[in-house]
């Protein structure tokens, strides 16, 4: 249909020839890379990850590094969430805030030693961002991106398939901890983690040549349970409740109205970007919150239902961010972002381009 022109801009993940051999049918742009978004079989792929095993090329999750004498207090600077229990070996889910208390990405962070510091990124430009704070507050601290890039590992068999491949130990391993190893000489970190909630790891992959080797060996390794690749699958993480940032938050979403108000530490101290803001928000309350809606009809969503309109006595009352079918609740389902007059239980309207559905608010996460 249409041909991407080169660019040295857009850059291929590790995993990019792999996933074409293995037949990826679409991608989508995420911090200037692609990421496969379906293998040709959405209801296929979507139960694989609820009842087996999905393998899933995030390469697209940069990490920015901070390393040096002042990493850990730029770490903290860029986390209104303490960092002082975080450990060597352990990653917390944070959300990065600008001074206006406002979601500026939502990454995880990964304390690889006292001086190095990996955030993994969602899709906005944190390495610009780190590196102004730095130079800003006269910190001594290098910022790059190293070449890392995640494979995830998701579903209820992915620990048969990680642990054939590094031993018992990974049964062992908590959530969100981590540990160095390496597959065949390739070095990896080993995370649990991932943007799904059917349990799963992350390989982060520490060397862009061995992608290929990499993808195989798991590949393989993963027959027994009929592995197959997917993507991070926007059925399941609605369902689940997972905030896609950019996705579910817009230009002035805080923490507050999305969830994330228990990552905000209003102990942190001052130096810490944004947190008067979040104190000011938390003391006056949001004025949004997130809810989920679960429409009436039957008519299913063909694919992403995006930033439709919730109505309420006729009146625009917020946004439903991202709706899609969901194959366990048999339901058009919704993620919406809403005035705090607006409460589970509630029957409201949604709408765009003409369209009209009927539906009520519900609490999340929906499973
Ligand atoms: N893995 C890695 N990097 C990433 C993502 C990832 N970077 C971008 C994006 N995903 C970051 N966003 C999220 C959002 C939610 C979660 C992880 C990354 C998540 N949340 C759990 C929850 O909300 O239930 C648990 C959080 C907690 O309690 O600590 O897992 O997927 N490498």
């Amino acid at each position: 249909m249409f041909e991407f022109t080169p660019t040295p801009r857009v850059k291929r993940s590790p995993f990019y020839e792999a996933t074409v051999r293995d037949g990826v049918k679409s991608f989508y742009p995420y911090n200037n890379m692609f990421l496969p978004t379906g293998y040709g079989n959405p209801e296929k792929e979507y139960w694989r990850l609820i009842n087996g095993v999905s393998m899933w090329d995030v390469g697209v999750q940069r990490q920015v590094e901070l390393s040096g004498k002042d990493a850990s207090i730029l770490a903290q600077i860029l986390s209104p969430r303490d960092l002082t229990k975080l450990s060597i070996g352990q990653s917390k889910y944070i959300a990065m805030c600008d001074h206006r208390g406002v979601i500026i990405n939502d990454p995880i962070l990964s304390m690889l030693d006292e001086k190095k510091y990996w955030f993994s990124i969602a899709d906005s430009k944190v390495l610009f961002w780190a590196r102004a704070i730095a130079a800003e507050r006269n910190l001594n601290v290098d910022i790059i991106e190293p070449d890392v890039s995640p494979l995830a590992i998701q579903g209820p068999k992915s620990v048969n398939v990680i642990s054939s491949l590094f031993g018992d130990w990974v049964k062992e391993l908590k959530y969100f901890y981590f540990k160095e190893t390496s597959l065949n000489g390739i070095p990896l970190l080993l995370v649990k983690s991932g943007w799904s909630k059917q349990g799963g790891f992350e390989l982060y992959l520490m060397d862009g040549s061995k992608g290929d080797e990499l993808w195989e060996i798991v590949k393989e390794a993963g027959k027994p349970w009929d592995i197959g690749p997917g993507y991070p699958n926007t059925t399941e993480r609605i369902e689940s409740g997972l905030l896609s940032w950019g996705g579910d938050t817009d230009d002035d979403t805080n923490p507050y109205e999305v969830r994330l108000g228990k990552y905000v530490d209003l102990n942190v101290p001052d130096n810490v970007i944004g947190i008067e803001a979040l104190r000011k928000i938390n003391k006056e309350g949001p004025k949004r919150h997130q809810l989920g809606i679960i429409l009436d009809s039957d008519e299913q969503f063909k694919s992403h239902a995006l930033w439709y309109d919730v109505l309420s006595n006729e009146k625009k009352v917020g946004d439903m961010t991202c709706g899609i079918w969901s194959n366990r609740l048999e339901k058009n389902i919704g993620l919406c972002l809403v005035s705090v007059k607006i409460n589970p239980g509630d029957e409201v309207y949604l709408s765009k381009e003409n369209k009209i559905y009927k539906g009520k608010m519900t609490e999340l996460p929906f499973i």
